[in-house]
């Protein structure tokens, strides 16, 4: 009989082939085989657990269930009743990789096998997955799943001193977190805008540095305030629930405490750390400020000792992130202390003043047993020799970490910022700038290129960050973060050869109703419609693309104004609908999807567009040189596409240049001409500057160009428009960009290269 038994499983299994299909989890795991019927997930099953180790896994399990079922299962140490069993194991062949977990479904029992508790937790998820969101008793499908993740930090971070977040909401979070099988919170507790940890030593770290008098509202630069107070801050107690409650779902929660910049916060509650002695106050507003901790004043450190001995205690994980990003080193340079400890030291610089600080704080982190981590500006100035670097801006600070035999976690704005637009600007609520849709983080590949095996072994994984200026209420928390935080757990969870976009985005669709019924609210911006416009075959025309991120539904368009009837004909790319469309005149244009079935609009609101079309339109146009990789989406087109760039659309419908720029624009054949104009963009705060002048020429030949006169514009917040208004004939114009150079004093970036923005040449 112990002999006959598989092969009768196995006899029967081949009998009806009528396999499951594959069930559309996340992160895809790295194997899985279906097989055939089902298990009934009931109220008699019960759950066992080898040993008391898995006590708490086991009861996450059954309390998980009990929402489901009429009744919660039992909870057993070993089998004693007869019946369903899902039975949990560690196991201890030294086979299974650190995290991974075997997950056999069988009619009669579920077998979750891991050398680990994080594996046998992951492995409830994947069962939780296989579970209808709500309702009654079930069955899951029979199947073997082995898996294990590629990168062992999987990390999210949540910014709570701009915006305040209960625990209750910080709870839910990790809940998130858990069920994609993320494994790192990293908690931004300090800022110039809020001190949020109760700190016993120093109560006026919460009773000052967690309150301010106000908060920025609407875009950043125009200097618009509310004057409602603001704030709040976890007790230790709190603290110490929320880590335990992470724990419980093998979630390290990663604890970061700024320093030396970003600290106004701390220095309005205790300014004697400062340079300057204060008075100071918790900022209302967002941004870079220029009064950091003292790095000359010996009790300094003794406070910010006292702090991370206070922290240490709380969080028992191996990294304490230490901040180290955006430290002006104004207040440094006029300050005598600092100056002092520079000539002390042997230091030659501020920014060997930064690493000093950071190399000193590390000493005391490591004698407690502890590292630290910090953002990739502790490179500058030389990387104190056991810290991690956590990589923002680009992958470069990663890469040299690696190189250099130190650990790093990537998080590059392009790819991991969450507090980017996810959809069209022009279709989303206010965020702080970025295009990075759902789709470009899927692509993301943690492991930079240059990197060789062995140095590669030191990118530890990746972490998406919710930064929190223009996040106010967990609901946009959730918005921002769902579902852009599950394509990067299946970047970091699944094996590089599994990852499928068109895949995952079908899965993402089936997840949707998921999240849900568990009230998370998820953003559908991947239904929007995209209207990209490019140059069409003939001068003077364009053509549209419209497409959408779904092969849901169909992707309709109506045109307002200007245009013939539509058409309804779609062609399917790559499994993705997509339309395309030809203009030639002034008109407005609206995409959207509709349900195949209903035909009543569904997921997104519809995508607005207007195109204005003058003697520049769609016309042959040339740049020298093209514009900077980073915003050029589009190409020289995009100037003369018929669409003017709104300020909020600064990565998908301006280009940038750090240089001087010549256009060059082919109207096709002589013109009446009597305005030539450019827009450009001040947005200082994001280091764009308008351009000191455009000077404009026009040509017959397009060879001997006659100069037409310079324009200059106002100075106004956003768009600004540089306009030539004289009667002429030409068929060439030209416009000289004047690059407005290195960012002047007083502006953020001062002594950097400016950003010179430009879109949207007229010609009348
Ligand atoms: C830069 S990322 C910051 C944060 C901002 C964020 C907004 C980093 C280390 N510093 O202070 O909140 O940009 O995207």
């Amino acid at each position: 009989m112990r002999f006959l038994l598989p092969v009768l499983i196995l006899l029967s299994s081949c009998a009806s082939a009528q396999t499951n299909p594959e069930p559309p989890l996340i992160p895809r795991p790295v194997s899985i085989t279906m097989a055939e019927g089902y298990f009934p997930v009931t109220s008699a099953v019960s759950i066992i657990i080898d040993s008391k180790e898995l006590k708490s896994e086991g009861s996450y399990l059954r309390d998980v269930l009990a929402t489901l079922l009429p009744e919660a299962p039992m909870l057993l140490p070993q089998r004693t009743i007869e019946g369903p069993v899902i039975a949990l194991a560690i196991s201890n062949d030294g086979e299974m990789p650190t995290e991974g977990y075997s997950l056999h479904i069988t009619p009669e029992r579920i077998d979750l096998v891991s050398s680990d508790r994080a594996g046998i937790f992951h492995g409830i998820q994947t069962l939780i997955q296989l579970l209808p969101p709500k309702g009654s008793e079930t069955a899951v499908p029979c199947l073997t799943i082995t898996d294990h993740p590629r990168f062992a930090w999987r990390g999210m971070h949540l910014d709570v001193s701009r915006h305040f977040f209960g625990v209750e909401f910080v709870k839910m979070y990790i809940d998130l977190l858990a069920r994609y099988k993320m494994n790192r919170f990293h908690w931004h507790l300090t800022d110039d805008q809020g001190w949020r940890i109760e700190i016993k030593k120093y109560p006026k770290l919460t009773e000052v540095g967690a309150w301010r008098s106000g908060s920025q509202i609407g875009p950043y630069g125009r200097g618009e305030y509310d004057s409602i107070p603001y704030g709040g801050f976890y007790t230790q107690e709190q603290v110490r629930e929320v880590v335990a409650y992470a724990a419980a779902r093998h979630i390290t929660v990663v604890p970061e405490i700024e320093m030396p910049g970003h600290a106004m916060a701390a220095l309005a509650a205790y300014p004697e750390y400062s340079c300057k002695g204060g008075p100071f106050e918790v900022q209302k507003g967002w941004g870079v400020f220029e009064d950091v901790f003292c790095a000359g004043n010996d009790s300094t450190f003794s406070f910010l000792q006292d702090v991370l001995s206070e922290v240490m205690g709380l969080f028992p994980g191996e990294y304490i992130h230490i901040g180290g990003d955006e430290c002006p080193k104004e207040s440094w340079k006029a300050c005598a202390k600092c100056q002092a400890r520079m000539k002390s030291e042997g230091l030659k610089d501020e920014h060997e003043l930064q690493s000093y600080v950071i190399q000193r704080i590390e000493k005391f982190v490591n004698a407690k047993g502890r590292k630290i981590i910090g953002w990739d500006e502790i490179l500058e100035g030389g990387l104190a020799p056991n810290a991690a670097v956590m990589s923002w801006r680009g992958t470069e600070g990663g890469v040299a970490a690696a190189k250099s035999g130190h650990y790093a976690v990537m998080s590059p704005g392009s790819h991991c910022y969450f507090d980017h637009y996810q959809g069209d600007p022009a279709n989303e609520p206010l965020a702080i700038g970025g295009y990075t849709t759902v789709q470009k983080v899927y692509s993301y590949e943690p492991i930079p290129a240059e990197l060789k095996a062995d140095q590669a072994k030191y990118i530890l994984g990746a972490q998406g960050n919710v930064w929190t200026e223009y996040i106010l209420t967990p609901e946009q928390v959730e918005y921002m973060a769902v579902p852009r935080m599950l394509a990067l757990a299946e970047v970091l969870w699944t094996p590089k050869d599994k990852r499928d976009e068109a895949d995952f985005i079908k899965r993402l669709e089936l997840e949707f109703p998921k999240l849900e019924a568990t009230g998370v609210n998820a953003s559908k911006s991947l239904y929007q419609v995209r209207i990209k416009p490019r140059q069409g075959n003939k001068p003077g025309t364009i053509e549209l693309d419209m497409s959408s991120g779904t092969s849901r539904g169909t992707c309709m368009y109506r045109l307002e104004e200007g245009y013939d009837r539509p058409d309804r004909t779609q062609s399917i790319v790559n499994g993705f609908y997509q339309k395309t469309l030809l203009l030639n005149q002034s008109g407005r244009l609206e995409g959207y999807l509709t349900d195949t079935i209903s035909d009543r609009w569904t997921e997104y609101p519809p995508s607005k567009q207007e195109f204005h079309f003058n003697l520049a339109t769609a016309q042959k146009i040339t740049t020298t040189p093209p514009p900077a990789e980073r915003y050029s989406e589009g190409g020289a087109f995009t100037l003369v596409d018929g669409i003017t760039a709104q300020e909020k659309r600064v990565n998908t419908e301006w280009l940038g240049w750090l240089k001087d720029v010549t256009i060059t624009v082919d109207l096709g054949s002589e013109q009446d001409i009597s305005h030539i104009g450019i827009g450009a963009l001040n947005e200082t705060y994001s280091w764009i500057h308008l351009p000191k002048q455009v000077e404009v020429s026009i040509s017959s030949d397009g060879k001997n160009y006659s100069p037409l006169g310079s324009a200059e514009a106002k100075a106004t917040v956003g768009r600004s428009e540089f306009v030539i208004n004289k009667a002429v004939k030409a068929r060439y114009v030209r416009l000289v960009v004047k690059h407005a150079g290195l960012i002047p004093e007083g502006f953020p970036g001062a002594g950097k290269q400016s950003w010179l923005f430009l879109d949207e040449i007229e010609v009348h």
